[in-house]
């Protein structure tokens, strides 16, 4: 049994770096620190403009166990786009949408990964250069819970 479970963890590792080579793998987990445990792991993500890439909301390891997501939004949306999650609030279905706005402005997102589990979406990075704003939707996670995905040439 536990042979089998190895064999798995490394069948399991073995695609993981075949799909690496494919697309641009931005991953993004709980941060360790248990003094700031509502945010991620990194600050600052990179890859190429106009590249597939991949993000990968990996909810292991975090402090204090709740869902995450992340919402990759246009250069300069990032308050209109909170606001719109936060509006999300008083709406039935709004646990049900992970709280994601339906709105122009969102380039990518994920689905809430519940704790230990991982969530990811593949998307064509913008082919504009820039800083492209990314957060958790989940209910008072934005304020820490964001970074930047800086798109280069
Ligand atoms: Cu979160």
């Amino acid at each position: 049994m536990t042979h089998r479970i190895a064999l798995l963890v490394i069948a399991m590792a073995a695609s993981t770096v075949v799909r690496a080579q494919d697309a641009s793998v931005l991953e993004l987990k709980p941060s360790p620190n248990v003094a700031t445990p509502l945010a991620y792991d990194k600050t600052e993500l990179t890859c190429k403009a106009g590249a597939k890439a991949k993000l990968v909301m990996n909810n292991n390891g975090g402090a204090v166990p709740q869902p995450h997501n992340i919402v990759l939004c246009k250069v300069g949306t990032d308050a209109k786009v909170m606001a719109a999650a936060m509006a999300m609030l008083t709406d039935p279905k709004g646990m049900e949408k992970a709280y994601v706005p339906e709105s122009p402005d969102i380039i990518a997102h994920t689905k809430f990964a519940q704790p230990g589990q991982t969530e990811s979406v593949e998307f064509t990075a913008p082919m504009d250069p820039g800083d492209y704003p990314f957060f958790c939707t989940f209910p008072g996670h934005s304020a820490l819970m964001k970074g930047v995905l800086k798109v280069t040439q």
